[in-house]
């Protein structure tokens, strides 16, 4: 699953992908080829289980985002560059909120509720175009032949039309799961989750919390599908280069609390409906990514198909209290070592032994 990093020209699109990825952006100049980087999500039940356990191996859940060019007018005309749009699963539109004298404003000035609602006029528009074009070979259709499905896909288009005519993104639709289906082979642009990833300046960083939660009161309230995370670009990125020392330093000399980062790659891993479960033993501890709502024998799939195929049961116990029980050893004999079957739906943050035959 992919995250393309979107927005209008000089927001900070490409620092903030180069911070969340570490991928080196040098030697990009003139190359049309997307980036694509796997960001790390921080996880503090695997740092601590890793204290329990000292294994060798240590692995992290992941995300992937991908870099995208600049959005503009003659950037949506291009057909590769709505085709990669339409690829990716999410969308992190990067807002400036950051002032500078040489890093020119697409706009003119700095307004990022004005460039969120632009952006999205924009996705909106391309999608109501498409829900058009199709409508029309329905409705063509329909005079020659009456499978069932054509008229239910002619009332959810339909549905979708009057949203988008009222500048509804069809991300907050309500949609049953046979209705999701049918629009899915459409990849519609208003429908992906979105994060609005405010670019903040240096001096606003010691509020970077405070100015989250008030852009959240007031433009997401009754939202769906839809979160915002606040970062300070070029302070992460002086972060970045710096030890974990130097790097507490640095921070307390900005007011920040903590790095706004983290909060990007977790709000992206949840809008993209995914959380983690955990493996833990004396040679690995593991985040292991499903989607939310996922059985316990699909979970056992996520690491090895034999495990879903011959699955018998799934040892369960919450990190937490693995932890304050010092480990398998200590849960043994308390009961709170769960065996759970093939329908159990697994929770974050369950810590699994599969039992299979
Ligand atoms: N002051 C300040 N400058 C920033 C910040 N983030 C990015 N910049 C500067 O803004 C300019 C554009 O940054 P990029 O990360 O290349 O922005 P972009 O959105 O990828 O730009 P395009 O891909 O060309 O649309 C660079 O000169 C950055 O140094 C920030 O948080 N604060
Ligand atoms: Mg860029």
């Amino acid at each position: 699953m992919q995250t393309a990093i979107i927005g209008l020209p000089q927001v900070g699109k490409t620092s903030l992908f180069t911070i969340l990825t570490g991928a080196a952006s040098e030697g990009r100049v003139g190359s049309t080829k997307l980036q694509i980087g796997v960001a790390r999500v921080p996880d503090k039940r695997v740092d601590a289980l890793v204290k329990i356990f000292e294994p060798p191996k240590i692995t992290y859940a992941t995300v992937d985002y991908v870099d995208m060019p600049a959005m503009s007018r003659d950037a949506l005309r291009e057909p590769s560059y709505i085709a990669s749009l339409r690829a990716v699963d999410a969308f992190a539109h990067v807002l400036r909120c950051f002032d500078s004298e040489t890093v020119a404003h697409a706009d003119g000035s700095i307004d990022p509720k004005r460039d969120w609602q632009n952006v999205e006029a924009e996705l909106i528009l391309n999608d109501l175009q498409v829900v058009e074009n199709r409508l029309a070979r329905v409705e063509k259709d329909l005079k020659k032949l009456r499978t069932p499905d054509l008229p239910k896909e002619k009332d959810l288009l339909e549905r979708c039309q009057v949203a988008l005519e009222n500048e509804q993104p069809l991300r907050e639709l309500e949609l049953d799961a046979d209705d999701e289906k049918r629009l899915r082979g459409f990849q519609f642009l208003s429908e992906k989750p979105m994060l609005l990833v405010l670019n903040l300046g240096e001096d606003q960083a010691s509020e970077l919390k405070a100015i989250e939660e008030k852009y959240h009161n007031e433009w997401l309230q009754n939202k769906k599908n839809i979160a915002v995370a606040a970062v300070c670009g070029s302070v992460e990125a002086e972060l970045a280069e710096l030890d974990p020392a130097e790097a507490a330093d640095l921070m307390g000399t900005y007011g920040l609390a903590e790095p706004g980062l983290e909060r990007v790659i977790e709000a992206s891993y949840d809008l993209l409906g995914l959380m983690s479960f955990l493996t833990a033993g004396e040679t690995e501890v593991r985040a292991w990514t499903i989607p939310k709502g996922t059985k316990a024998v699909r979970a056992a799939g996520a690491i090895h198909s034999d495990f879903e195929k011959k699955f018998i049961r799934a040892e369960t116990i919450n990190w937490q209290r693995l932890l304050d029980l010092g480990g398998y050893s200590g849960a043994k004999g308390t009961g709170e070592l769960r065996l759970e079957g093939k329908e159990y739906i697994v929770q974050d943050g369950d810590v699994l032994v599969i039992r299979h035959s």
